[in-house]
């Protein structure tokens, strides 16, 4: 292409840029009817020379509302180039102001980093303008270019001389684009004084000539973010040291730069319980955190974590120390300047750049340990209000525990349900795990109220027997069949209603006896072929870790309800089961004969005997009456409890459980087999 080919190419690519600028407004300044695309105007410009600031040449911003509605913003910078563009036959600053993403063709040794909400240029500034007066002091000279919606009027032309350098920006923003174009003081000063703060050393004056009475308003902080963080917390209660002064005689600030990414920090704790955290990616705050706000986080709860481990401060408490307690009362601004940002959306409310996290954690993690090891005092102060937090925090956790777990009993759907006792601590008290509604009924009726509580559970609960894994094959062994069995008993409602109801978490690896309800548990099933699987099975749930605890310290017992009624006259005699009631029979029978137990004879004997006598048996607990189960199997006086206890085998214990439990069907089927004889009454 010929060199005049290529100018009108790029004029018309010029006159595209800025149509489309003008077409969607919006889509390059913001909102164009509320008042936010308006302001962006300003701020656009004004970060135009924040840049300039940041790479170091310039010191002064001034931002003035005029009379006659326009705007103007003049800095102290380098002033934008007036050379003539090679081939274009315009100068620098006519292709800066009228080409979209001009700028940086003409400043190669610096990055970017504030670059305006959209990032989009002075050009886009331009393009919204009715008017738009642009003047440089450069060179020894004052250069002068004015713009009509986008387009120079007249090249740059030379008008004068100047000692100084810098920007001067004038515009009258278009009424054709924007609803309204009165801008709102405080808005604006709200910018300038945050922009200030997050550039430290800037001094940045702004002027209302619309309002006589306010005078030229200055905002310069030496100390930035620093002193940013002291004006968030002008107005709050202060955490006091010893003599009752300020605990921070200054925030805390720390700053580092890693991977051409800079990061500042500042914070302080106050008196309150609210966290005020402010993020900034390159001038532009996150109201939805991201990636620098989670690297900042984990480094804060690990440096404090590890303050607290080293100096001895939580062993007695026994607590952790999470990011919500050290968030209660922090007020902190974190600042970090990176070349090309990420943002999940175009406002740019959420940073998502990944490597962004890793490295403001190093950094922060690394200054900060340092700050906190170099003053001790106020450190210890610090911790002890997180640590204050915890606290509180653990004993709400567990007062909500407490509430959630009495509502799931009392209003669940859930299969049993707990006739608690009334009184409250485990000393003296009993939990009868019963099978069955019915027998739950008589048992709540008979039972002693005040130390006796009852959960019925509705049939058979589930086998939460897990098959240990082979040991040689898996190094995780232990582990796994943990989790399997945790998960296998959470699986079933009637067993988390039944750990609830002993006041344990049923999520929990590890059990503190403490937390248990009551003093004894006791199985109470029939005298059944189905109680006794019943009460297999749930032999085998506390056999399951973390719950065989519970047997080991001697928690769990088996109630012995009997099998007959012997009505004898006006008096009822009970008798536990078979065996003893052939004892009954032998000791109450006017026949002394001497018999071979389990002979024809024998056998003959006792059945006759039996005939004669009124002989009921309970085919459940159900039967007996509230009177009835009270004086046979809770009343302490009378009552005869088993304490299930492991044997010194603890392996064949095991073996055995496995046996009956597993998913071995003919190891089971051998065991009944070889045990039958000792079988004499099966009821089915
Ligand atoms: C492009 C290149 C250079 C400076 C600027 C733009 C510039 C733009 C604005 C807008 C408002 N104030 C500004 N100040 C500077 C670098 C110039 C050089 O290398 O000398």
């Amino acid at each position: 292409m010929k060199k005049k080919a290529l100018y009108q190419a790029d004029s018309i690519k010029v006159l595209k840029g800025l149509e489309a600028v003008r077409k969607r407004p919006g889509m390059y300044i913001g909102d164009t009817d509320d008042g936010t695309g308006l302001h962006h105007m300003i701020y656009e410009v004004i970060d135009n020379s924040i840049d300039e600031a940041l790479a170091g040449y310039c010191k002064n911003i001034d931002v003035r509302l005029n009379s006659d509605e326009t705007v103007t913003i003049r800095d102290d910078g380098r002033g934008i180039p007036v050379d003539m563009h090679k081939g274009e036959k315009k100068s620098a600053a006519e292709v800066i102001m009228t080409q979209l993403h001009a700028g940086g063709k003409f400043d190669h040794d610096s990055y970017k980093v504030s670059g305006g909400l959209h990032g989009v240029g002075v050009s886009v500034v331009n393009a919204l303008s009715e008017k738009l007066k642009l003047e440089i002091n450069r060179d020894g000279k004052k250069y002068f270019i004015e713009f009509i919606n986008g387009t120079a009027k007249a090249a740059l032309k030379t008008i004068g001389k100047s000692k100084e350098t810098g920007t001067e920006i004038t515009f009258l923003p278009s009424k054709e684009i924007f609803s309204s174009i009165k801008f709102n003081a405080n808005t604006i000063i709200k910018r300038i004084r945050e922009l200030a703060f997050l550039n430290k050393g800037i001094k940045i004056t702004f002027n209302d000539l619309n309002n006589k009475k306010e005078k030229e308003l200055v905002f310069k902080y030496d100390g930035g973010i620093l002193e940013y963080v002291e004006f968030l917390n002008e107005k709050k209660e202060k955490l006091k040291n010893k003599n009752g002064n300020d605990l921070f005689k200054k925030a805390v600030y720390v700053e580092g730069k890693k991977e051409s990414i800079e990061i500042e920090c500042s914070l302080k704790w106050n008196a309150g319980y609210i966290e005020d955290l402010f993020a900034y990616t390159n001038n532009i705050n996150q109201k939805d955190g991201g990636t620098h706000v989670l690297g900042f986080r984990s480094a804060l709860t690990r440096v404090i974590n590890k303050y607290a481990n080293e100096h001895n401060l939580l062993k007695k408490n026994k607590l952790a120390i999470t990011g919500d307690d050290i968030k209660e009362g922090l007020s902190c601004v974190l600042s970090i300047k990176i070349p090309d940002p990420k943002f999940s959306s175009q406002t740019k409310d959420k940073l998502v750049s990944s490597e962004v996290r890793t490295i403001v954690e190093t950094v922060i993690n690394e200054k900060l340990s340092i700050w906190f090891d170099q003053n001790p005092s106020i450190a210890r102060i610090i911790l002890t209000k997180i640590i204050q937090a915890a606290l509180a925090r653990d004993v709400a956790r567990k007062a909500r525990e407490n509430v959630r777990r009495k509502g799931a009993l009392e209003l669940s759907g859930l299969p049993g349900k707990l006739a608690d006792c009334q009184i409250g601590k485990q000393e003296g008290t009993e939990l009868f795990i019963v099978e069955g509604d019915s027998a739950g009924g008589s048992a709540k009726q008979g039972r002693n109220r005040s130390n006796q509580a009852v959960l019925p559970l509705r049939g058979k609960i589930l086998n939460t027997y897990v098959e240990e894994l082979n040991i040689k094959q898996n190094g995780n062994k232990l582990t796994d069949h943990r989790t399997k069995a945790l998960s296998k008993m959470i699986s079933s409602n009637e067993i988390v209603t039944l750990i609830n109801a002993l006041g344990l978490d049923p999520k929990s690896q590890e059990i503190d006896l403490k937390d248990l309800r009551y003093g004894k548990i006791i199985i109470m099933t029939d005298a059944d072929v189905d109680g006794s699987h019943i009460r297999a099975l749930l032999l085998t749930f506390f056999n399951n870790k973390p719950f065989n605890k519970l047997i080991e310290h001697g928690y769990v017992y088996l109630a012995q309800p009997p099998l007959f009624k012997i009505n004898k006259g006006s008096k009822s005699i009970y008798i536990k089961d078979e065996k003893d009631l052939e004892n009954f029979i032998l000791q109450n029978s006017k026949d002394t004969k001497k018999l071979k137990k389990g002979s024809k004879d024998f056998q003959k004997f006792i059945d006759k005997e039996k005939s004669q006598m009124s002989i009921q048996r309970f085919k459940g607990l159900g039967e007996m009456n509230p009177d009835e189960l009270w004086n046979t199997t809770l009343d302490p006086e009378t009552r005869n409890l088993l304490q299930v206890q492991y044997s010194k085998d603890l392996k064949k214990d095991q073996s055995l459980i496995h046996t009956l439990m597993g998913n071995d069907v003919a190891l089971r089927k051998d065991f009944i087999t070889s045990n039958a004889i000792n079988v004499k009454n099966l009821d089915i």
